[in-house]
């Protein structure tokens, strides 16, 4: 039987196991990438395993998050990160050079290989054939150790796209298209590979728009063949020796196949606040819009921003609208001021600013009251945007300026003929922002400054949990809920600091009352519906929940990389056997998990005593033998050094 192309990359990497779905594998990773919001913890949990170099083939540190440099802990931050990254063999990408994944398809992705990142678009590198995946950051500093990464071996979706996008109908209509169908639950575990005759149609930055949002599908990465694009990608990159040809064999088996007819898209869009959320444009044509914001790793390839200037050039934006312009990486910059295309956004009125996350982390850019922001991003949660009551649509650059323009969601088909664009045979390369690693690293002094923290310490998993449900929430919990990031972003090397912010946007109280019931001793227990912490890969929203008390998260489904993050942390993830016994859980109510250390240890059932209602709750937990060791010991910290 022949391999899909999930299959051959994963072959060539397997470390253990074996390749049958939902078995517990563990893969080389060749590369890693890391960025400064989850980077700083990164490194220093890397630092705590006290290895002395990098042994990755490639390993990455972006400066894109929290670029502003607003205080000294922003610029203390990158300090040490460009420090470390000299002393222990790391590139390190300055503040302004782009955001993490535009750059690192730019300038390093390469096909067949595996890349590990701290970010949960990391799969956006999927559109270069890579295996791609968003892991916590201490998974990171595993494999950049040398660790294998353990992951479920996964389910594979084969996406198969047939066609051409007609003008105006884009890459992110694609994607839109896809989350409409798979919707952002149910996926996990599962990896989309895109074939078909279509595929030779997408440009890789096209093919990186699809992969990069494939993380709002839930799934684990999403990987497209490389081929003569590829090809013609990396030779505009200076890059062509790291092509090979990959595909999957013709008669390569998959667990479900979805058709595509590229030439049937028309413009998307996700309506507040789920980016599964999808009607087309025609049937919200004409609500007003407030803001216009063309930003992030999605959605700012040579291609989409040039496209956007075209239609800008000679026009306006519409008076009643703010338009901002962050472009992905210094080299698009470059390339729209060498072509002209920044004189037509500026002439237009648009608001350009430096390549970085910018807005679409909410920071700067927040957009007023009850208003309507119209986004080129990848996710629309409620309050991301730093506005807790604005609503957030996504939508393609197209889409984007058309009612930039205009002042309402505008179909842009309406705008008559479409832009040319041709994918440049040279892209314009300068990396004087990327720094090697030092030649002479014993040098290399680390400076930290005052809001540089250490990783915070656990103790091993107590026999027994009791204590109270500090809260109860609702369905899509997402981890900009659990750990919001925005202006509080500054605080990821302080965990004491950040945890005063735990479940700010849903009750301000809670990091007072965990600490006060963890003070008494208790053990804090957080009761959540499905798809419970959703979104970012931000292990922050189990270390700060872990420092204040939290010891398990009991849920009628909780995230991939969610789950990963809290069992490396040594919080007990647990779903309801029966999802309908949420409802006999309040807020409040005093829960026991008695000897559950024992029945982890012994793979065992588990019983969860109500003792307020007086009810026992049959509990289900998916762990491997590891991954119940790494609670046991408190994580996986820990838990590496016993080993
Ligand atoms: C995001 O898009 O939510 C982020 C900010 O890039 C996060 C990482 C973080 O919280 O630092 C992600 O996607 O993992
Ligand atoms: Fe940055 Fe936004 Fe991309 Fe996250 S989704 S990496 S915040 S641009």
């Amino acid at each position: 039987m022949g391999l899909t192309l999930t299959e051959k990359i994963l072959k060539e990497h397997l470390v253990s196991g074996t390749l049958k779905p939902g078995e517990e594998i563990s893969i080389r990773i060749d590369q890693t990438l890391t960025q400064d919001a989850t980077g700083t913890m990164a490194c220093l949990q890397f630092e705590a395993l006290g290895v002395p170099r990098v042994k990755t083939e490639l390993s990455v540190s972006y400066v894109d998050h929290n670029v502003l440099q607003l205080g000294f802990e922003n610029s203390d931050d990158q300090l040490y990160l460009q420090n470390i990254a000299e002393k222990y063999g790391l590139y390190y990408s300055k503040a302004g050079n782009g955001i993490c994944h535009s750059v690192h398809i730019e300038r390093f992705a390469q096909p067949g290989k595996t890349l590990l990142g701290s970010d949960s678009h990391t799969p956006t590198a999927g559109g270069m054939a890579m295996i791609a995946i968003g892991a916590g950051g201490l998974d990171i500093a595993i494999a950049m150790g040398g660790g294998p990464f353990y992951m479920t071996s996964p389910r594979v979706v084969k996406v198969e796209l047939s066609g051409k996008l007609q003008p105006w109908s884009t890459a992110k209509d694609v994607i839109l298209k896809v989350l409409q169908i798979l919707t952002t639950k149910g996926n996990v575990g599962s990896i989309v590979e895109y074939g078909g005759d279509g595929v030779k149609t997408l440009a890789v930055t096209e093919r990186a728009t699809i992969t990069n949002m494939g993380a709002e599908l839930g799934v684990t990465t999403s990987v497209f063949p490389s081929d003569e694009r590829t090809r013609e990608f990396l030779k505009a990159q200076g890059r062509e020796k790291c092509w090979r040809e990959l595909k999957a064999d013709p008669d390569a088996q998959y667990d479900r196949v979805i058709k595509i007819n590229l030439s049937e898209i028309e413009p998307m869009i996700a309506l507040p606040h789920s980016p599964d959320n999808v009607v087309t444009v025609k049937e919200v044509e004409g609500k007003k819009v407030h803001q216009v914001a063309m930003g992030s790793c999605t959605n700012t390839s040579l291609q989409d921003v040039t496209i956007a200037a075209k239609i800008m050039k000679g026009k306006h934006v519409h008076p009643s609208v703010n338009c901002i312009l962050t472009p992905g990486s210094r080299q698009i910059l470059r390339m729209m001021n060498k072509e002209g295309l920044l004189q037509d956004m500026l002439d237009a009125g648009v608001r350009v600013t430096e390549p970085n996350c910018g807005f679409c982390i909410g920071m700067g850019h927040v957009p007023p009251s009850n208003s309507v922001s119209l986004r080129t991003v990848n996710r629309n949660f409620k309050g991301r945007c730093g506005s807790a009551t604005a609503e957030v649509y996504l939508v393609s650059p197209e889409v984007a300026m058309a009612s930039a323009i205009t002042g309402v969601i505008t179909d842009p088909r309406t705008l008559g003929e479409y832009p040319k664009f041709t994918q440049p045979s040279e892209y314009d390369v300068d990396d004087s922002m990327i720094l090697p690693p030092s030649k002479a690293p014993e040098s290399v002094e680390i400076t930290r400054g005052p809001n540089i923290g250490e990783p915070p310490k656990n103790e091993p998993l107590p026999k027994t949990l009791k204590g109270t449900v500090l809260l109860k929430v609702g369905d899509k919990i997402t981890t900009d809920h659990i750990m919001p990031a925005g202006q509080k972003l500054k605080y990821r090397s302080n965990i004491p600091k950040y945890s005063e912010f735990v479940f700010e946007p849903i009750d301000p109280t809670f990091a007072a009352r965990a600490m006060a019931q963890k003070a008494l001793g208790n053990h804090n227990f957080i009761v959540g519906g499905d798809s419970y912490g959703q979104g970012s890969s931000r292990e922050h929203a189990a270390i700060c929940p872990m420092y204040l008390g939290v010891k398990a998260v009991i849920a009628k489904a909780i995230e991939r990389i969610h789950t990963a993050n809290l069992i490396n942390f040594g919080i007990v993830p647990l779903t309801f056997a029966n999802a309908d016994d949420y409802d006999k859980i309040d807020q409040g109510d005093e829960l026991e998990l008695s000897d559950v250390a024992g029945a982890l240890k012994n793979n065992k059932a588990i019983v969860l005593k109500n003792k307020t209602k007086g009810t026992e709750i049959p509990m289900d937990y998916s762990l491997t033998e590891r991954q119940r060791k790494i609670i046991l010991a408190g994580g996986l910290l820990p838990f590496t050094r016993e080993i």
